[in-house]
């Protein structure tokens, strides 16, 4: 069926089939997002971020319930990256929001590490584009994993919750990997547990010390996201950052960088994906013992490929 049809029909199986192309990085994935693209643009997207196990899909599913009582209909993408397959982390995923299986108005993805064409963030961004054609009001993209990985895939995102949890080690686990400059909301969940106050503490001290470009302060908030406690202040807070990005103009500027970011990495994937279709496996080989034995340097071997 066609791609539109499938967003006009709502047709939900359809949508999933279009997903499994996308995340395959199939060559029909770039024709679906050729077709959505102009329908896009209208999502808020928020992006949820955190060691695995602080807790993040059931943050979700409270989320979910908030804005499924203000009538919105909403996307969820779980992503890791750590996973080559759907593994215990995506299962745990589905158990987590399982209370959603059956609303129309609920659409809950899982995604993992696949094949070439662009990583695992180029096929979350598609996807993204995909819900937002499809009419979600709000795309929640939750991401596990560590490294460059997971900041790339969270930068998909207008508003980022980065979720911590007390007790996982002495040093501010935020200051990993850039994650304390992403944040637009800090979520100390778990807080039932012994060390929320003292996380809190030296969280609010790191924000003091860094540097926000968008004058914006990420606010903390505590949450015990199993007793649904503090979602309605961790969602309040996030409409507050979204209000403020769009009244300063600094929504524009996030999203004008993104496109130009993406331009970039489609540029780079598309260059990829060319070279791998006109080299086969022992000249791309030999062009890796000739860069390495220094008969040739990586620029005038990337100029000739660009030339074929
Ligand atoms: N004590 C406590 N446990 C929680 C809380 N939130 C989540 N959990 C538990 O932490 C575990 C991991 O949760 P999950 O949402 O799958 O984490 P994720 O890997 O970050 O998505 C599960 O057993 C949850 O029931 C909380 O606020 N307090
Ligand atoms: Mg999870």
């Amino acid at each position: 069926m066609d791609t539109l049809e499938i967003i006009k029909n709502k047709n939900k199986r359809g949508i999933a089939k279009l997903i499994t192309k996308i995340e395959n990085r199939e060559k029909e994935a770039i024709e679906i997002i050729k077709k959505v693209y102009k329908y896009t643009g209208k999502a808020w997207i928020i992006g949820v971020t955190g060691t695995a196990g602080v807790g993040k899909s059931t943050l979700v599913d409270g989320m979910i319930d908030y804005f499924r009582r203000e009538g919105k209909s909403i996307g969820i993408i779980a992503v890791d990256p750590t996973s080559p397959f759907s593994g215990g982390a995506i299962l745990a995923d589905r158990i987590r929001m399982q209370s959603h299986s059956t609303d129309e108005e609920v659409f809950i993805r899982s995604m993992a590490t696949r094949g070439h064409l662009g990583g695992l963030s180029a096929a979350a961004r598609d996807v993204v584009d995909l819900l937002d054609a499809y009419g979600k009001d709000i795309i929640i993209v939750e991401t596990v994993g560590v490294g460059q990985d997971e900041i790339d895939i969270v930068k998909i995102a207008e508003s980022i919750v980065v979720v911590l949890m007390p007790g996982l080690g002495d040093e501010i686990q935020a200051m990993k990997a850039g994650l304390m400059e992403i944040a637009d909301v800090f979520t100390i969940n778990k807080a039932d547990k012994e060390g929320a106050e003292k996380l809190e503490i030296e969280l609010e001290k790191l924000i003091e010390m860094s540097h926000y470009p968008n004058n914006w302060k990420p606010e903390i908030i505590k949450t015990i996201a199993t007793n649904k406690i503090g979602i309605n202040e961790l969602c309040g807070a996030l409409k507050r950052h979204f209000e403020y990005m769009k009244s300063s103009e600094k929504l524009q500027e996030r999203l004008y960088k993104a496109v130009q970011q993406r331009l970039i990495d489609v540029y780079c994937d598309l260059s990829i994906a060319k070279a791998y279709n006109k080299l086969n496996e022992v000249q791309y080989k030999n062009i890796i013992q000739d860069v390495y034995e220094r008969k040739i340097d990586p620029y005038t071997v990337v100029e000739e490929i660009l030339k074929i």
